[in-house]
């Protein structure tokens, strides 16, 4: 096992001051340090936005994939080595927008894996368009007059899509968080955790002042992870005066690698090609 003695690499962070992703970077880098993982075992993906850089700052194995895709490649990772410890990080306009198909998909899966969307509520990386989650009424360069539309639920959704770990953190509560994240990457199965993250550049109206003054602990309201029917009506919670952060919903269900005849003999990465027609299969798909 390789020591953890820095996180950090040499390359500085690019994040504006004040940015919400410091917070997610920081909690995700004590919980790796209070899980006293192996960074040499753990694959960050992430895929494109402010807060996909994110694997760039940390010291451990990272890929950064494409805008929405981050969830696919994650999979291919941990089906190729279920051993290694994977965490995805991405945006809400990566994960709720054009990668909703693989959210919902990955959690009915249940593969061993943490998944944590820094929520802005905008497009931060393309200057601060209106994102599936920006409140109706947003105005922005995409939506001048106003978001039609009403925002996606992302708790709702992993409740009905099989997430068997779902959270709410806040970037502005750094030890809240770290536990947040600690508990979803020691959960067996799929650990969704959803980040108010402040995008202090593009996002005027969601910002720490906002959180600070509506965000309430469920741990402090005697809220029964293990009831999903509570959990349904917390994450429908409207955010005019409060808004609840912490653990939804937990269940315990088989993880997807646990039933998957091909990976019994353990992962695929280290099995023998011996007595495999590569080339065959390389003709195949070629
Ligand atoms: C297929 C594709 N479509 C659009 C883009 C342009 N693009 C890059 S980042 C981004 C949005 C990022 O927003 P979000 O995922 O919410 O992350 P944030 O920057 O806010 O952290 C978009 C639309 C792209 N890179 N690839
Ligand atoms: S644009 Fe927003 S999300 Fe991106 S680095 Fe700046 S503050 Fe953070």
């Amino acid at each position: 096992m390789t020591k953890i003695t820095n996180l950090n690499t040499e390359v500085e962070s690019n994040w504006c001051p004040g940015c919400g992703n410091f917070g997610v970077w920081n909690a995700l880098k004590q919980a790796i340090v209070g899980q006293n993982l192996d960074p040499d075992k753990i694959a960050l993906v992430s895929g494109i936005g402010c807060s996909s850089q994110i694997n760039q700052w940390i010291n451990t194995y990272g890929f950064q994939s494409l805008h929405g895709r981050l969830l696919p490649a994650a999979t291919g990772i941990k089906l190729c080595n279920h051993e290694l410890t994977v965490i995805a990080v991405g945006g809400d306009g990566d994960g709720y927008g054009i990668g909703m198909g693989h959210f919902i998909h990955a959690m009915r899966r249940n593969l061993d894996m943490t998944y944590i969307v820094t929520n802005n509520q905008v497009y931060g990386l393309t200057q601060g368009q209106t994102s599936p989650t920006s409140m109706k009424g947003h105005k922005s360069k995409s939506t001048p007059f106003g978001a039609i539309e009403i925002p996606v639920n992302p708790l709702e959704l992993a409740l009905s899509s099989g997430a068997t770990y779902i959270s709410r953190g806040y970037a502005g509560d750094l030890p809240h968080l770290t536990n947040l994240i600690s508990d979803g990457i020691a959960h067996k199965g799929f650990s969704f955790i959803d980040v108010l993250q402040p995008c202090v550049t593009f996002n005027k109206i969601n910002t720490y002042q906002y959180f600070q003054q509506r965000c309430y602990k469920l741990e402090d309201e005697k809220h029964d992870a293990a009831d999903k029917h509570a959990a349904y009506i917390r994450a429908g919670e409207a955010w005019d005066s409060k808004i609840p952060i912490g653990l939804f919903y937990e269940e315990e269900r088989p993880t997807y690698e646990s039933e998957e005849g091909a990976l019994k003999a353990g992962p695929l990465a280290g099995q023998s090609l011996e007595g495999i027609n590569i080339e065959r299969i390389m003709r195949r798909f070629m």
